[in-house]
């Protein structure tokens, strides 16, 4: 599932790097056939590359004369930043950072690359917090496509179509179209009669009207959850009561929740947005929440709400889900006691950005990471407890490759956090069971 943004270079030591490119190790073979393992390739192929240059990562032979006749400059400059890399950690196997180059001219670029990771090599610390990475309706989404794309032979060879990103998270959108799956924006890029998914966020009722009128064979992978909030909309909505929907404009969640009674919804970002509601009657309002938003902000915004109309009401239970929930809270108690927080997830994945929001707002420089190869150095510098989350939609094996990334760079003592366990469990929509 994890993809560096570069790709691997088959290093043979007789092969030249090609012009232009430059080549991180991800190995150092030393000349006594003892191997230095460099895992924090990634992150430096991955810098390189943000900087515009052609990165790829793979083995360097370190000769023993120090040169070799292909990788001339890499050489000389391997060397010394596996020496640098043995006198900070003390260790061997472990750590070290280098770059080959096959042109002087680009050699001092790729010297201040391993300068600029070497000073930030030494012993830290992670507070892995838990829960973390996919919640149950994640799981049940990417299930179901995987369910269908496995079952394709017996749909006669049918394409799986899925409508919007099943969840946002580019690794998944990624593996799934590697595996087949095809994503649409929107329905009219659909076939008739073809397969399509409903993404995890759900869907308006004129969206699925739209698939009907194509006679689309719909699988519906939309979280329960967020299928509990439609139904509480339509209900109220049919009650009379004008319905205030606290979220984001334009997400996916709050278009298909807000289709289900659209004469009777108006939504609500935030507090500042209460002082121009005008509602029909005061006596008949029911508030309703998108499911991945900020606990605490969400909270000063239904006070807003009552403040300005009183009888409002809400669901039973919050809207936020366990999930988001739980992740705010495990995010939470590490961001207290660490320098640096890193979130996985893509960004445009709300549940994930609102916990870069909270760590801010506790104080503690926080960044948004698709995978490792978006850490930077110099947020690094003097850091020596770093605190690492994933969104709802960010798999697992990227906390591992994060984790590993990082112990390139040093002694690494990986600390859990546990806030809570979750075995929240949704079992698939019967169209898209697998078959175990
Ligand atoms: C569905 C719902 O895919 P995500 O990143 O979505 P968000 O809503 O956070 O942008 O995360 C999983 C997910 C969360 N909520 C899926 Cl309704
Ligand atoms: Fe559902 Fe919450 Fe996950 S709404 S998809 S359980 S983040």
């Amino acid at each position: 599932m994890s993809r560096s943004s570069v790709s691997r270079y088959a290093a043979d030591p007789s092969a030249a790097l090609p012009a232009g490119r430059m080549l991180v190790a991800d190995i150092l073979r030393r000349p006594d056939g003892r191997v230095l393992s460099c895992s924090a390739a990634p992150m430096v192929a991955g810098a390189l590359g943000a900087a515009g240059h052609q990165v790829v990562t793979g083995t360097v032979h370190l000769l023993e004369e120090g040169l070799d006749s292909d990788l001339r400059a890499a050489v000389a400059h391997a060397t010394a930043s596996a020496r640098r890399a043995g006198d900070v950690l003390g260790a061997e196997g472990s750590g070290g950072v280098a770059v080959v180059v096959a042109e002087a001219g680009l050699r001092p670029v790729a010297e201040a690359a391993v300068g600029s990771w070497a000073q930030v090599m030494g012993p830290r610390t992670v507070l892995l917090a838990s829960p973390r990475s996919f919640c149950a309706g994640v799981e049940r989404a990417i299930d179901v496509v995987e369910a269908l794309l496995e079952q394709q032979h017996g749909l006669g060879g049918r394409q799986v179509f899925v409508r919007k990103q099943i969840v946002h998270n580019t690794h998944v959108i990624a593996d799934l179209t590697e595996r087949g799956a095809v994503f649409v924006e929107e329905l009219d890029e659909v076939p008739p009669g073809a397969l399509v998914v409903f993404s995890a966020h759900g869907v308006s009722p004129q969206v699925r009207a739209e698939a009907a009128r194509r006679s689309l064979q719909v699988v519906d992978a939309t979280c329960p959850l967020v299928t509990k909030v439609h139904a509480e909309a339509r209900r109220y909505a049919e009650r009379g009561n004008s319905i205030v929907l606290i979220g984001h404009a334009g997400h996916e969640e709050v278009e298909g929740t807000y289709g289900e009674a659209p004469d009777a919804t108006v939504v609500v970002g935030s507090a500042w947005d209460m002082a121009g509601l005008d509602l029909p009657d005061p006596s008949k309002i029911t508030y309703l929440t998108q499911t991945t938003l900020a606990v605490d902000e969400t909270r000063e915004t239904i006070a807003a709400l009552k403040k300005r109309f009183p009888q409002a009401r809400g669901p039973g239970s919050e809207d936020i889900c366990y999930a988001t929930t739980n992740r705010q809270h495990a995010l939470q108690a590490v961001t207290a006691q660490a320098d640096l927080v890193l979130v996985l997830g893509s960004e445009n994945s709300s549940n994930s950005v609102r916990l870069v929001e909270l760590a801010r707002k506790a104080g503690t420089p926080a960044h948004l990471i698709e995978d490792c190869s978006r850490i930077r150095p110099d947020w690094l510098r003097d850091v020596a407890t770093v605190g690492l989350i994933a969104g709802a939609s960010a798999p697992p094996a990227l906390v591992q490759d994060t984790l590993s990334a990082l112990a390139g760079l040093g002694p690494l003592t990986v600390r859990e956090q546990i806030t809570t366990t979750e075995d929240t469990y949704f079992a698939p929509p019967s169209a898209g069971r697998k078959n175990r």
